[in-house]
């Protein structure tokens, strides 16, 4: 009886042993996940990059260019390929990479047909969940409802704006867009006018056909399409105006699944957001893993133990 009593004391003493080093090594691999993507680092740190499927510019999948000649050569244009948000200090850049960038009106920005929404959830469930102006004809996730809308159109149509806590919207002025290259569009954002982007930021990127006469901007998406609509959706208000959204090229929240909308159930689409989350889980759950194997090997090192003592 006292003999038994010993071991476990011995073998709670080892048990604790092994939890404070699990506990250690699990702070420690945290820690390590949080370096990585920590935007203090350095001058010049590439917060979240994503690169989006070439040959996507069709919506849920059907959707095609407007006739006009002036959307030659009616595909690419609106082709998202990349997107990044970079941190450099006092300044953020969020470039958006096209199949293709043409100018047919000589709009001052140096584009003329791309009009991108950049929805963005910095502060935890805290937010909306429908856009800011009806125009792209989504709705957003409730779990990741968004307080930052970077809107970006050509003629002085690109602006920022921030939920403040009392849940009005208000432009934060100061932002520039302009093209750099061939065929990047790059939004400059101030730290006076926004925060600095995180590691932890979700985005929701829609992009759109510009019209200066359609809804908040977004060139609309008709059935039967013409020379200045888009064509392959429907005449109803179901069906988004987004020609090209950035998102998983598979899964469950690819770009198809995400734009789908349903007359049955009259669902249009729910947007998904991107970011770094799906990484730093991995790393957690490859950190939890490693605790749980050092805790299995810790226990099974104590239990050999007290059976060679035992046997001895
Ligand atoms: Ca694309
Ligand atoms: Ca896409």
């Amino acid at each position: 009886m006292k003999r038994v009593t010993r071991f476990d004391l011995r073998m709670v003493g080892e048990l604790a042993v092994v939890l404070v080093l699990s506990l250690l090594l699990f702070g420690y691999f945290r820690g390590q996940s949080a370096l990585v993507t920590t935007p203090e680092m350095a001058g010049e740190t590439v917060v979240f990059s994503m690169t989006d499927p070439v040959g996507d510019d069709g919506g849920p999948g059907d959707y095609i260019y407007p006739q006009h000649p002036s959307f030659e050569p009616h595909r690419s244009l609106l082709d998202l390929l990349a997107f990044r948000v970079i941190n450099k200090g006092e300044v953020a850049w969020y470039e958006l990479d096209f199949g293709l960038i043409t100018n047919p009106w000589q709009a001052p920005e140096g584009f003329f047909h791309q009009r991108v929404d950049i929805y963005i959830d910095s502060r935890d469930k805290w937010g909306r969940v429908l856009p800011a102006n009806p125009g792209a004809n989504v709705t957003f996730a409730p779990e990741y409802p968004w307080d930052i809308w970077i809107r970006i159109a050509p003629w002085g149509g690109t602006k920022a704006y921030f939920l403040e806590k009392d849940d009005k919207l208000i432009e934060r002025r100061g932002v520039e867009v302009g093209v750099v290259g061939d065929r990047t569009i790059r939004v400059i954002v101030p730290a006076a006018v926004l925060p600095l982007p995180k590691s932890t930021w979700r985005y929701y990127v829609l992009v759109g056909g510009y019209d200066g006469f359609g809804p908040d901007g977004y060139r609309v998406v008709t059935a039967r399409g013409g020379d200045w609509v888009f064509g392959g959706g429907t005449d109803g208000n179901l069906d988004s105006n987004v020609i090209d959204l950035l998102a998983p090229r598979s899964g469950k929240h690819d770009q198809e699944a995400q734009l789908a909308y349903s007359f049955e159930a009259k669902q249009g689409a729910i947007l998904y957001p991107v970011g770094n989350v799906h990484e730093s889980n991995a790393n957690l759950l490859i950190g939890g893993g490693l605790v749980a194997l050092l805790g299995g090997a810790g226990v099974f090192w104590g239990l050999r133990r007290r059976i060679k003592k035992n046997d001895a």
